[in-house]
């Protein structure tokens, strides 16, 4: 077996954004598009050579041909060991838990996670450093400033490797192990959670629950530990296939994507427990019965309960949430006396607070949470800390989180996203604020009658500190008196076009008003947000088109 090097010529736009490159499958299929970029990891990331790498995917159309090609590459770049999942499978989370327990020097992780998949859909690639997860923008940085000058890529003359056999084969001088892409991961999450306690509820009889995979990566993982290890009863998990597709769908869990779930969690009759991931597994969606739990307050009764989990029994050392997230994770570190970090959206911000100790838990509004366990979102984590919160305290979901808003207040919040709207009028709506805000603090926005005075108007900039590295531009922050927030940013993921987020939130300390319709609750900030960002004359939508 031979190594060719191939003389390429660089792509424009190989940067990655909030996570990893997303583009069209199409523009992945072009000859040497993957390649470069795969060049330019193996260029700048010099530890790989003679060092192991994970690689696994989130089995989307692509999935299969992307991973033989890195795996040929990884051979010629004289990488020593690549731990591949079976079939080119790893969940996100499961993929930064290996690189962790086999100290691997970092793992390719191929997703675009909550967008579509199929041949005119979405494809993604990311690289995880040697601590398990996201690399930050250092290294992004390094690898996209070698795609832009990059002139050829090594590649083995090989034949495809054999995916689906647990086990190890060579491919030249390479070690190619093919891994089983559960179980460690499960044993992980047994180490953290009270299985016994999850199990007993599933047997009581008086606790059913539905798991929505989507169609993508989380399926063999919640068959293995919801139905085989903890005993829910078969069928629990639904859509438990990976599909290349997805089925056709938005493997994004939320209320408009998982309706189904919605309706099965409906009513007298519907379950009293109801979570979906999305395509690459680390995000989390969490239903009670006629109930939706707000990521951001997930966040929040996760850090005030952790203690009941045996893996968090010594309490938490901190929490960070992401700007737009709401500061409802910040009332509990204050109530226990810890800190609470506010980091731009994106979990590679998370990394150094998490290596350093400073925090424990960690979450954003977009259905993402995890902790010190790996350095990735973790989907199943979550449902598993809800189980075992619900096994523990001996209540409904509604219950636990409307005791949490009696002790801490309420965070009213709700997301707008306005899709695939011109990236010309996007750029045009923000560079607008961005001039607004110095004239906003002291102004009284939203009418006459009452109305919410400007307390501060900023373009978040966060300094990690940890290492002092600066980010800057992360979305337009209008604070009011009072602890309401109105927050605007363009999404960092999509492939087409721009994607606005307007971010809405107001506090609510009084227990009677803690039942309101949250888009009534919040209908003056809504509408203070669409006016001053002059939403519907800049990009020509009256409506968003998710609302969440
Ligand atoms: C979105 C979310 C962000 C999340 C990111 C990756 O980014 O808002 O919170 O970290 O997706 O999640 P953006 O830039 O589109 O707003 V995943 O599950 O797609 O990897
Ligand atoms: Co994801």
């Amino acid at each position: 077996m031979q190594a060719s090097v191939i003389r390429t010529t660089p792509f424009e736009g190989q940067q990655p954004g909030t996570s990893g490159l997303r583009k069209k499958v199409a523009s992945f299929q072009q000859p040497h598009y993957l390649e470069n970029f795969v060049q330019a990891i193996f260029d700048t990331q010099t530890k790989l050579a003679g060092g192991s790498l994970v690689l696994g995917g989130d089995g989307r159309f692509y999935n299969r041909e992307a991973i033989q090609v890195i795996l040929r590459m990884a051979a010629a770049n004289g990488v020593a060991r690549v731990l591949v999942g079976k079939g080119g499978i790893l969940s996100t989370p499961a993929a930064s838990c290996i690189i962790r327990k086999y100290q691997t020097q970092g793992g390719i992780v191929l997703s675009a996670s909550h967008n579509p998949g199929g041949p005119s859909e979405d494809f993604g690639i990311k690289f995880n450093i040697d601590a398990g997860g996201p690399a930050p923008a250092s290294v992004t940085n390094a690898i996209y400033q070698r795609t832009q000058t990059i002139d050829q890529y090594r590649i083995l003359d090989a034949d495809a490797v054999d995916l689906d056999q647990l086990g190890e084969s060579r491919l030249g001088e390479l070690v190619v192990q093919v891994i089983d892409p559960v179980a460690d991961y499960a044993e992980l999450m047994a180490s953290l959670f009270d299985f016994n306690a999850i199990q007993q509820l599933f047997s009581s009889g008086s606790f059913r629950m539905r798991f929505d995979a989507m169609h993508a990566v989380t399926g063999p993982y919640a068959v293995e530990i919801l139905e085989r290890r903890l005993g829910a009863e078969p069928g629990t998990v639904m859509h438990g296939v990976p599909l290349e597709d997805f089925g056709g769908g938005h493997p994004d869990p939320n209320l408009v994507h998982a309706h189904e779930l919605v309706e099965l969690t409906s009513g007298a009759q519907g379950f009293d427990f109801g979570a979906a991931s999305d395509g690459d597994g680390d995000r989390n969606m969490v239903l009670g019965r006629d109930f939706f739990v707000t990521p951001s307050d997930s966040l929040a009764v996760l850090a005030a309960n952790a203690q009941l989990a045996p893996g968090y029994k010594d309490g938490i050392s901190g929490v960070a949430r992401s700007m737009p997230t709401s500061q409802a994770a910040d009332r509990v570190a204050e109530a226990l006396g810890v800190d609470c970090f506010e980091t731009p959206t994106g979990w590679k911000f998370f990394g150094n607070l998490l290596d350093a100790g400073r925090i424990t838990l960690c979450g954003e509004e977009s259905f993402g949470t995890g902790s010190d366990h790996v350095r990735e979102k973790d989907g199943l984590w979550a449902v598993l800390f809800w189980l075992n919160l619900i096994a523990a305290k001996r209540q409904s979901v509604a219950e636990i989180v409307h005791d949490h808003w009696r002790r801490f207040g309420r965070n009213y919040y709700t997301r707008h996203d306005y899709e695939g709207i011109d990236s010309d009028a996007a750029e045009g709506l923000i560079d607008h604020l961005r001039i607004l805000l110095p004239s906003l603090p002291g102004q009284q926005l939203g009418g006459t009658n009452g109305g919410f005075k400007v307390a501060f108007a900023d373009d978040f900039a966060y300094t990690d500190p940890i290492d002092g590295s600066v980010a800057e531009q992360q979305g337009i922050r209008i604070g009011f008196e009072g602890g309401a927030r109105i927050v605007l940013r363009l999404s960092g993921t999509g492939t087409q076009g721009a994607t606005l987020r307007v971010y809405i939130e107001q506090y609510e300390a009084d227990s009677a008003r803690h039942h309101l319709p949250v888009q009534e609750a919040l209908a003056p900030l809504i509408l203070i947000a669409r006016e001053l960002a002059q939403i519907e004359s800049r990009t020509g939508r009256a409506q968003p088109d998710v609302i969440t």
